[in-house]
């Protein structure tokens, strides 16, 4: 029993809580707290991280799932600074409240990668680098598609619009409403008049999409669903009221946005459920990989990384249209490109 005590603290830090998993210290170890499964776009990102921090590339993965509550992720960020890693990862939930949790990671002389959202500290040396989307922008494309549609039928007429909202406080849902509500301003015909959080999933997206639509009955023209399992979940609602998901808004059919562009919101897509899906890109797993390689050789990375996206649709009229107006940048679907995709 000594003997193995000694051997024990001997060969392993003495901050190792793990001490049933005692953490291989040969690999360069990562905590990383992930938001929660709440989507397609998020189980895409955790399969990316688990599938690039493995012990073949030199990594000891700590995956944490905080089950979209901050406080989870909070409890979770300690225990990787006590099991002192060697980079801390974190998707935060929500942009607020992580200036105490970062500063305990920079007494601990602990690196922290922020992923994908943002957080919103007072001293943005907290943390060494953030990469993720920019979610106004995604928001913006969306917009001007909707933009270029209406402007090609010709409706000049008042555009009802419900927002079934992301998370409240997360990056992603700041920046698509944020778009959204300028957008607003900006035509006059355009009226949001319902918004609420989906929560990002497609439980609560149906719900929501159900009281709007015993509030507002009728009136919906356009529903912008901040992610795909919202719309999944708008969809049923929609249909179950005998109401067509379409873009003939004209006659009564209800135009669907959406955001993500996972695999199951494209061929909804290209069905021509959702008119407009804007990508937001899951596949944080490599670029993560490489920071860590790069920050472990001495080099430097960027301090805000944005990541490419597109925007798509399946209306060929639409392309066109909109080639001459704000953006350039709608990719028609096909089939073969769904098929293609990773996630
Ligand atoms: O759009 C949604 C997910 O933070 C970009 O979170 C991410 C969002 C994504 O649950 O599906």
């Amino acid at each position: 029993m000594i003997a193995t005590a000694v051997l024990l603290c001997g060969c392993s830090d003495s901050r190792d809580i793990n001490k049933d998993n005692p953490i291989n210290r040969e690999l360069i170890t990562i905590g990383f707290s992930q938001v929660g499964a709440e989507s397609d776009w998020r189980l895409a990102a955790s399969e990316s991280v688990q599938n690039a921090f493995t012990p073949e590339n030199g990594f000891n993965l700590i995956f944490d799932n905080a089950q979209q509550k901050q406080e989870n992720q909070i409890k979770a960020v300690r225990e990787f600074i006590d099991q002192n890693v060697d980079y801390i990862m974190i998707d935060p939930i929500t942009e607020i409240g992580w200036d105490t949790t970062l500063e305990e990671a920079k007494e601990a002389a602990i690196p922290v990668i922020i992923v994908d959202r943002r957080v919103a500290v007072k001293d943005d040396s907290l943390y060494t680098a953030w990469i993720g989307s920019d979610f106004e922008e995604e928001g913006e494309k969306a917009c001007a598609w909707l933009k270029a549609f209406l402007d090609a039928k010709g409706i000049k007429g008042r555009v009802n619009i419900v927002d079934i909202q992301g998370t409240i406080d997360s990056s992603a849902q700041i920046g698509r409403t944020k778009a959204l509500e300028a957008a607003a301003k900006r035509y006059y015909n355009w009226n949001i008049i319902g918004k609420d959080t989906g929560e990002f999933t497609k439980a609560k997206g149906r719900e929501v999409m159900e009281k709007m639509l015993k509030t507002y009955g009728d009136a919906i023209d356009v529903v912008y669903c901040e992610n795909d399992n919202e719309a999944f979940g708008a969809i049923e609602a929609i249909e179950n009221t005998g109401r067509h998901v379409g873009e003939n808004i004209e006659n009564g059919d209800i135009l669907l946005i959406s955001f993500d562009a996972t695999r199951a919101g494209l061929t909804l897509t290209l069905n021509g459920n959702i008119a407009v899906n804007a990508e937001c890109n899951p596949d944080y797993g490599p670029k993560l990989v490489e920071m860590v390689n790069t920050l472990e050789n001495g080099g430097t990375v960027p301090h805000d990384q944005f990541i490419e996206e597109e925007i798509f649709s399946a209306k060929e009229e639409i392309k066109s249209i909109y080639a001459g107006g704000e953006r350039s940048d709608v990719t028609l679907l096909t089939q073969e490109f769904i098929d293609g995709r990773k996630y």
